[in-house]
């Protein structure tokens, strides 16, 4: 199809079993973030080569250039592991290797300076889940996310409660501050805590630290834009793994955005946000501004898209376009494969 050879000819190099492609590619929308990055990969897929039809089965893609995430997954399908399996094994890998910073211990502080993580992993057989957020002092999120479908009929866990949850399981306490996200948190406090996340509070948080408070009398500023974030500060790893049956798995590891206020949850953990698997139709991952994210669900809305009939790349747009309606300055990405191993991507 037009569509995966686009995508395989951006750069695609072949690895062992497995068909390799890493993209830039999206749309309209995403030349602004090309002329933002300097050689942006917002998609790695494995797939399998030289099947006579258009898409092949397994298929592991995952947002950004995390290929050694990918590759982890891949593996583990070829040792017989299952789909949820790949996917925890290949975000894990994420959250091992601090991908960008954005992903594992020792990235993103939030306004106290703490290293605090969102996961979720997805069965798309069972469309069961389990996630963590604002996980604290555990470094494998999505091994716990993994725990909490396998040992609770919970969905999600967050904050300290979820960290006993995880020693219970037998994660060890961990640090997850680092030389690195110190400086991050001490350079911020030195520039006035900017930027930063309130609004229409006093003292003047575009100027100022906090503790802030709401004023007597408010004045709603106009919103603030979102430059505080950018590509920079937002490269959750997004997984989706199509095995070879067509079974679908899913999964998103972070620790969200830098300086965010203490509890903030983003979409990554939100099942149909962060990422959503149906073995009936196909999976979808998404990464970026995750403030806005959530309130869209567009993975469940893509994989919905795909059940329709609609191509992986056009559900991905669709998706995007539709927050572009409400939120013209979004910034975020969504990746998407259907049951029959076609795959696409959008962004803006
Ligand atoms: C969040 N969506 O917490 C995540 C961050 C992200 O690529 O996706 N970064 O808002």
């Amino acid at each position: 199809m037009r569509r995966r050879s686009r995508l395989v000819s951006a750069g695609a190099v072949e690895a062992g079993p497995g068909r390799v492609a890493m993209a830039a590619g999206g749309g309209g929308g995403g030349r602004r973030w090309r002329r933002r990055m300097v050689a942006p990969l917002l998609l790695v897929v494995f797939q399998l080569a030289g099947a006579a039809s258009a898409a092949a089965l397994p298929v592991v893609i995952n947002t950004w250039a995390f290929r050694k995430a990918a590759e982890t997954a891949w593996r583990v399908l070829q040792l017989g592991g299952s789909e949820l399996d790949a996917v925890e094994r290949g975000c894990g890998q994420c959250e091992i290797d601090q991908c960008d910073g954005s992903v594992g211990y020792g990235g993103s502080p939030d306004e106290s300076g703490e290293t605090t993580l969102d996961a979720m992993i997805m069965d798309g057989n069972t469309m069961e889940v389990g996630a963590v957020a604002d996980l604290r002092r555990v470094k494998n999120a999505i091994g716990v996310a993994r725990k909490v479908i396998e040992y609770t009929k919970h969905t999600l866990l967050v904050g300290d409660s979820a960290s006993l949850f995880a020693v219970r399981m037998g994660f060890p306490y961990e640090d997850l501050t680092t030389q690195k996200s110190l400086s991050v948190y001490s350079k911020w406090l030195n520039q006035s805590c900017q930027p930063n996340y309130w609004k229409n509070v006093v003292p003047d948080s575009s100027k100022s630290c906090g503790p802030y408070k709401r004023p007597e009398k408010v004045t709603c500023k106009e919103e603030q834009t979102i430059s505080q974030r950018s590509v920079h500060n937002h490269d959750t790893i997004g997984m989706v793994v199509i095995g070879a049956s067509g079974t679908v798995a899913s999964g998103t590891s972070t620790n969200g955005a830098v300086h965010k206020i203490p509890g903030r949850v983003g979409d990554s953990p939100i099942a149909g946000a962060g990422s959503y698997a149906d073995s009936t139709a196909g999976g979808a991952a998404a990464t970026g501004d995750g403030d806005t994210m959530m309130r869209f669900l567009p993975s469940y809305q893509a994989v919905e898209y795909m059940r329709m009939g609609t191509d992986p790349t056009v559900a991905c747009q669709k998706v995007i376009s539709r927050i572009q309606k409400y939120v013209p300055k979004f910034f975020g990405a969504v990746i998407c494969a259907n049951t029959t191993g076609s795959y696409g991507m959008y962004f803006a």
